[in-house]
């Protein structure tokens, strides 16, 4: 029996009982009474709508070709397949382990962070393992941010820095990348940051930033000069800086990662993100890590003791071997931290080729492995599929993957109300696939107006 359906019957009983003995509240509201208990948390109103659950569901049908949701179709690298299967063999490592990170893994990340970052990290303290970059994204909001705080995220963002800002109780500020104009060819270095515009959003009330870098869905790798313009606000207003650096080893030719956490003065209030699956490739694992000062990550420790406590120990243990493998690799052109960008430096090449030719205009990314690509010049007309209210980019989405069989992402699931009409124009296309699933959406978008 549903749930109405119990609460109606009942409500029945009591409407007799009620007529009976004289007494008692009403019927009605007897049962809004009992229906209220069944309504959403306050903190959740609202944000039900997922981009991911979406297409998910809309792109099961296996003869649709998935450039979609950033999945790597390319096999990740044998050894740490190899290490989860052997971890799994081991009695002991099928058991909780220490719940802020298997030891082994975050010694293994303070060794490959502390090369990176040019310090010595703590890894029992300066590092928090969590459930994928998403898991460190909501530790650090539930662990930093209050109630009427405000956080400043740039727009196009990954979606769910919104909703858990919101979740804290805390008011998102939007600033949109603005794009330069008048050009025929744009990368990601052409959408920029307005240093006035974002002085403008910083106030009292700013308890952080969240920047991400390299960008998804953009593409774009913030350079040292726009980072410190960051830094420079967040030293001046006091604020924290969320670095959320999934793509952190996948940056193209000619590019540089820097992590904000390295600039003067940051380490102290940034907490940098990473993800294993995003690292390795292998995105089901779903690990991934904080890494800080001890006086902010033991925030994210206590959202973790309290929430999920622990991530799966073969998992991690794997993940370590990984990383302890590829550490003892970096500067040679073997290591997978480096490797994958060359190798998905060519699949970005190729996209963008094939999707100037079929007509449409894309920005080459400088990270990452997303691409977005402006659509309007393909003068597709869908005003009679229009849904009330809904941007033109996932009519265009919904319309590619059921009339063409090839799955994007609709841009504006990255944006707030206030910037749709900026980003309508543009979907997202995930390049980390192998050849023959690019040669799929290579013949898709040749026959366009044929199909
Ligand atoms: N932060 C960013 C910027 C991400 O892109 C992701 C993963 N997103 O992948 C889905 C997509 O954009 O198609 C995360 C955080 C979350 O990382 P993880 O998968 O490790 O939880």
């Amino acid at each position: 029996m549903n749930v109405t359906r119990q609460v109606l019957n009942s409500c029945k009983v009591s409407y007799r009982s009620v007529h009976i003995k004289g007494r008692g509240r009403s019927c009605s509201s007897q049962q809004s009474t009992r229906m209220s208990r069944h309504t959403n948390s306050k903190r959740i109103e609202g944000l039900n709508k997922n981009v991911w659950v979406v297409f998910t569901a809309m792109t099961s049908d296996p003869s649709i070709v998935n450039l979609g949701q950033g999945k790597p179709d390319i096999p990740p690298p044998p050894y740490v397949k190899e290490a989860l299967a052997k971890a799994a063999s081991v009695d002991a490592l099928n058991q909780y382990t220490r719940g802020f990170g298997h030891p082994l893994l975050v010694k293994a990340l303070s060794q490959v962070y502390g090369k990176v970052c040019g310090r010595q990290i703590d890894p029992f303290k300066e590092i928090l393992v969590t459930v994928g970059g998403y898991g460190s994204l909501f530790s650090a909001i539930q662990g930093l941010v209050d109630e009427g705080d405000e956080v400043i995220i740039i727009e196009p963002f990954f979606d769910c820095y919104v909703p858990m800002v919101k979740m804290a109780g805390a008011k998102p500020v939007l600033i949109p990348l603005r794009v330069k104009s008048g050009k025929k060819t744009l990368t990601g270095a052409d959408w920029f940051l307005d240093p006035d515009e974002l002085s403008s959003k910083f106030s009292s009330k700013t308890k952080a930033i969240i920047i991400n870098t390299p960008h998804n869905p953009i593409g774009k790798v913030f350079t040292r000069e726009e980072l410190q313009m960051i830094s420079d606000l967040c030293i001046k207003h006091d604020a924290l800086c969320i670095s959320d650096e999934v793509y952190e080893w996948l940056v193209y030719k000619g590019h540089q990662h820097v992590k904000i956490a390295t600039l003067p003065g940051m380490w102290e209030r940034t907490v940098t993100i990473g993800s294993g699956g995003k690292t390795f490739s292998v995105t089901g694992w779903k690990l991934g890590w904080s890494v800080g000062p001890e006086h902010l990550i033991k925030h994210l420790q206590t959202v973790m003791q309290n929430s999920l406590y622990a991530c799966p120990t073969p998992l991690q243990e794997a993940m370590a071997q990984g990383l302890l493998h590829n550490f003892e690799l970096m500067g040679q052109p073997e290591c997978y931290f480096s490797s994958l960008a060359e190798e998905l430096e060519a699949k970005k090449d190729r996209l963008a080729a094939i999707l100037q030719e079929a007509g449409m205009t894309p920005v080459v990314p400088e990270g990452g492995y997303f691409m977005i690509v402006d659509v309007s010049a393909l003068n597709q007309d869908l005003s009679h599929l229009v849904n009330d209210g809904e941007a033109s980019d996932w009519t265009f989405v919904r319309w590619m993957i059921k009339e063409k069989k090839l799955a994007a992402i609709p841009v504006t699931a990255f944006v707030g109300d206030e910037s749709k009409k900026q980003f309508e124009k543009y979907i997202r296309f995930c390049f980390i696939k192998q050849d023959g699933t690019l040669n799929a959406a290579e013949n898709i978008l040749k026959n366009w107006s044929r199909i």
